[in-house]
């Protein structure tokens, strides 16, 4: 069967699953919230990781009702953990290009915001660096309009685009995500090191935090802190993990 057919297959008979990773504070290590990360469950199959379909599920556009699945189902879960205790996680979401072009996104992400009593400060939206840069015009536009909303925006794989830095400036975001490329080897690795220091440096001119990705272990750790890095994210912390083992882990940490 063609992966598309699949793939609509797969969001209708509810073969998609969340996983979440938490993001820590650099000072003190406090949990402040997770990110939202899609995994596909055929039955009776391997869990397939989301760089096997979701190119596939942008270039057919089906990223759209399953982005629309993942914004409702994060909420949702969020909620949960709300009702049994577990509060003060913020929720990130990462959207793609074809979501941002969706006059309707607003409505539904407003939507579903208030069905799941939630409010828009719990929610941040990941953007790439490279789908920011497109079409810049209607993508400020609409990022606008979310922040407006009062919904908290991060560039998603910082520095491995081209963004021309007066254009950063003009984006109603909150949050730079440092990506994981200049963390694995930021201890050994000068060029690295400098790239983050200067991004970090620059995001806190522009009154941006800073959350770096891939935050393997206590080297990194030790010198993203020394950097001023304000928030830290990875498998030294924890893997993305299902909903259930996220709250133990939650309740484990605090
Ligand atoms: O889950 P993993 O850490 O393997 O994620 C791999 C890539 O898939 C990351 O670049 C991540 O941004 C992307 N990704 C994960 N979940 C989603 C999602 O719900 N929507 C979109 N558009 N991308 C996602
Ligand atoms: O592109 P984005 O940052 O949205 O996706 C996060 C991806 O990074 C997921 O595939 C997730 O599984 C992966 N990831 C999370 N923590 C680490 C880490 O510490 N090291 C590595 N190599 N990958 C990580
Ligand atoms: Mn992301
Ligand atoms: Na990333």
């Amino acid at each position: 069967v063609r992966t598309e057919t699949r793939l609509r297959d797969a969001l209708e008979h509810g073969h998609f699953l969340l996983h979440y990773q938490p993001q820590f504070t650099t000072i003190g290590e406090h949990i402040v919230g997770v990110e939202a990360l899609l995994r596909w469950q055929p039955p009776d199959e391997e869990m397939v990781p989301p760089n096997q379909f979701i190119p596939l599920a942008e270039d057919t556009g089906l990223i759209v009702p399953i982005g629309a699945w993942v914004i409702d189902e994060a909420l949702a879960q969020l909620a949960r953990w709300r009702s049994a205790g577990i509060d003060g996680l913020r929720m990130s979401i990462n959207l793609s290009a074809h979501q941002l072009r969706l006059r309707e996104l607003p409505r539904l992400i407003g939507r579903s915001i208030e069905q799941h009593g939630l409010q828009p400060a719990d929610l941040e939206l990941e953007v790439t660096e490279s789908v920011a840069m497109r079409d810049p015009e209607s993508t400020i536009g609409i990022l606008t309009q979310l922040r407006d909303m009062g919904i908290a925006l991060a560039i998603d794989d910082f520095g491995t685009g081209y963004s021309s830095l007066s254009y950063l400036k003009l984006l109603p975001i909150s949050r730079l995500k440092l990506d994981r490329s200049f963390v694995h080897d930021i201890e050994s690795n000068p060029n690295d090191a400098a790239i983050s220091a200067a991004t970090i440096s620059l995001a806190h001119t522009l009154g941006l935090e800073v959350v770096a990705e891939g935050v393997e272990g206590p080297a990194q750790l030790g010198m993203l802190t020394q950097l001023g890095c304000d928030l830290l994210q990875g498998y030294h912390f924890s893997r993305p993990l299902a909903a259930p083992a996220l709250a133990d882990f939650v309740r484990d940490w605090r």
